[in-house]
């Protein structure tokens, strides 16, 4: 496929309700709309890079730098069949895996579309659903915590992800574990702690959770390995599994018993699959995490999480949890039984909405 034209959209998304973790509160969700024109079809894909570097060093505005200067001019009008003949053009190109899964996603829609396939299709997935839970920000307080994760459970969520932080965990949990005693539970700290402060989760692995995500920094595999040594609840790594090669440590340290898989983070589809072989081999189980994407990320989520090693509920939840209004026509709704359908139209499966996509761009721009 020849790429003739990309048109790069910053969109702000103002959110349902804040979202509040460990680095930061947010109201309104940044990311980058990719939209590429290629052989008369119309292709498009989502970067999660957000306003702040908070949960990682990229930003939007990174993002928009590094696809407008570096990425987009080294494969416009390449002729590019696969996602691995993209990523070995552009792997020169130094870090910055949000940016380049954007553009990655960008081409597995087109390849879908030409050849009437569904990206769940083209990468192997089954099913017509995918078990889904719900990430719970932090809250101003516990009485609050447990009213809305009981909204939530009335929505029909059957999991449910904390975000803690240090000063925000252990009662918080516990509060919720005690409201709801079968609950599927999980927390995530977004490297909030270090091996002194995580001593204060001990209490936690008293309390029947799926895992506990990311405790402590992203660039710290060994201190994770000495972590999970002393806890029974497995450490599941978020932030710190950066490439197939990062995932492959983690698991021969021990750093962690589940992974967190996010296209975003790894630098595409393509990437976050080979975390996935590599993880179904070892019989090490991986789930889908989230990035509060529009409706184009959250399609190829719903793809990806529907390969066989996706063991537990994905960090994919309905539209109406993340915004009133959404960028694509399809709005994606729960399904009893805590699930939600996977898009089964060619390439991403999804269409934009051009009044909506209008409203939300506050930066435009085209490279041909
Ligand atoms: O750490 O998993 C995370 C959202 C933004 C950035 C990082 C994370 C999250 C979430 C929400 O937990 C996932 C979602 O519902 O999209
Ligand atoms: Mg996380």
């Amino acid at each position: 496929m020849r790429i003739s034209r990309v048109t790069l959209y910053h969109l702000r998304m103002p959110m349902q309700s804040a979202f509040k973790t460990s680095f930061g509160s947010t109201m309104e969700r940044e990311c980058i709309l990719l939209e590429a024109s290629s052989e008369g079809l119309i292709g498009y894909g989502e970067c999660v890079a957000d306003r702040d570097p908070g949960y990682s060093y990229e930003t939007a505005g990174t993002a928009w730098h590094v696809l407008t200067d570096f990425l987009i001019p080294e494969i416009l009008k390449a002729n590019l069949d696969s996602a691995l003949e993209l990523q070995k053009k552009i792997a020169h190109i130094r870090g910055h895996p949000m940016a380049k899964a954007g553009l990655e996603m960008v081409l597995w829609d087109l390849i879908g579309k030409r050849d009437g396939r569904s990206l769940q299709d083209l990468i192997g997935g089954v099913g017509d659903s995918v078990q889904v839970g719900v990430s719970v920000g932090i809250q101003d307080d516990q009485k609050t915590l447990v009213d809305v994760v009981e909204g939530y459970l009335r929505n029909g969520y059957e999991r449910v992800k904390l975000k803690i932080m240090p000063g925000r965990d252990v009662e918080d949990v516990s509060a919720v574990r005690y409201a709801f005693p079968d609950l599927m539970l999980q927390v995530d700290a977004n490297s909030a702690y270090d091996l002194e402060s995580a001593k204060a989760l001990f209490p936690m692995d008293e309390m029947d959770l799926l895992l506990i995500e990311q405790p402590l920094a992203e660039d710290d595999l060994w201190d994770h390995r000495q972590l999970q040594k002393k806890f029974t609840t497995p450490i599941c790594l978020d932030e710190s599994i950066g490439s197939e090669r990062h995932a492959r440590q983690a698991l021969e340290m021990k750093a962690c018993k589940v992974i967190n898989i996010k296209p975003g983070r790894v630098g595409g589809l393509s990437q976050g699959i080979a975390i996935h072989n590599l993880c179904y081999q070892a019989s090490i189980p991986v789930w889908c995490g989230g990035m509060l994407e529009t409706g184009i990320g959250r399609a190829a989520n719903l793809a990806i999480a529907s390969l066989p090693g996706f063991i537990f509920p994905g960090d994919i939840s309905a539209t109406k949890r993340y915004y009133a209004e959404d960028i694509t026509n399809e709005i994606f709704e729960l399904n009893p039984g805590s699930s939600i359908n996977v898009p089964n139209e060619p390439g991403l499966g999804v269409s934009v909405n051009s009044k909506a996509l209008e409203k939300f761009t506050v930066k435009k721009t085209t490279i041909s």
